[in-house]
């Protein structure tokens, strides 16, 4: 076996210090940080997610896969959100209202920052107050992009649209969305200004916004 997919296997197992270690090692064997991610981390938590929807595997097994791949990122955040440049833009990114998913959050704020984007991260389960006073807070911030892993929370989404609205602030920022459940078509049926399917899009998309404005 590969040591990448031992590395898959590894955070599906939920082993941490494995998964620094073969991290660790990969890199210095010249592998880079996003063959890691895309090609190690990434395919585990894969697996997990289909084993937990077959009910093979439970919450406490994916919170261990979870804090696994936490581990691993550790390792490589600094790699994917190394840059000597001045920051392009300024984004707040939160998971919305009744979600605690923030392993899709954490890596598009790596690759963002890697992408030399200085990001506010106001963590999980963040109410439309809580995105609103982040902004206010932060007046010079020209993106918001929220994260919902949840059918059930992804409707959330619009509330914080909605709040941006109705207190007359809608085109001073763009608001970008992203999670598993969520869609180009869903975007745009909430009313934000775009989708991104993956953390690099994401990236690139936010770029793109901050180098148009
Ligand atoms: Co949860 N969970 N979970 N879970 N969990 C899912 C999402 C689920 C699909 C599993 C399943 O049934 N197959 C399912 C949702 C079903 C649905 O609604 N359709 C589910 C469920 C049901 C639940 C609970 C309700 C379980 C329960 O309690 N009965 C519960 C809810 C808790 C809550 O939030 N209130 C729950 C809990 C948990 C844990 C806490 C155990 C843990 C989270 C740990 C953590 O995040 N710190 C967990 C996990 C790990 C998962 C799975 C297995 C993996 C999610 C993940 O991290 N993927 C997941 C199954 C799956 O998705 N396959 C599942 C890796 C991550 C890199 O991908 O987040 O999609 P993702 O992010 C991607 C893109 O989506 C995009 O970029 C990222 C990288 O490319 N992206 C953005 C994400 N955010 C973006 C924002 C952007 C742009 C792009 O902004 C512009």
């Amino acid at each position: 076996m590969g040591k990448l997919s031992e590395l898959s296997l590894v955070v599906e197992k939920g082993n941490a210090p494995g998964a620094k270690e073969l991290t660790d090692s990969l890199l210095a064997e010249g592998i880079s940080a996003q063959d890691i991610l895309n090609k190690g981390l990434l395919p585990g938590m894969e697996v997990i997610g289909i084993k937990f929807k077959n009910n093979e595997i439970y919450i406490p097994e994916v919170l261990i896969a979870a804090r696994a791949m936490s581990t691993a990122m550790d390792v490589i955040r600094p790699i994917l959100t190394a840059t000597g440049v001045e920051p392009v833009g300024k984004l707040i990114i939160g998971t919305v209202k009744g979600d605690l998913h923030d392993i899709g959050k954490n890596l598009v704020k790596m690759m963002s920052q890697g992408a030399g984007i200085e990001v506010i991260d106001i963590g999980t389960d963040c109410s439309p107050d809580k995105f609103f006073d982040a902004y206010q807070e932060n007046q010079d911030v020209k993106i918001i992009g929220m994260s919902a892993l949840l059918t059930t929370t992804m409707t959330n989404m619009k509330s914080v649209i909605d709040k941006f609205s109705s207190a007359g602030l809608r085109d001073k920022v763009k608001i970008l969305i992203g999670g598993a459940p969520v869609t180009e078509q869903f975007a745009s049926e909430i009313g934000a200004d775009g989708y991104a399917p993956d953390a690099a899009s994401a990236a690139e998309n936010f770029k793109e916004i901050f180098l148009a404005n």
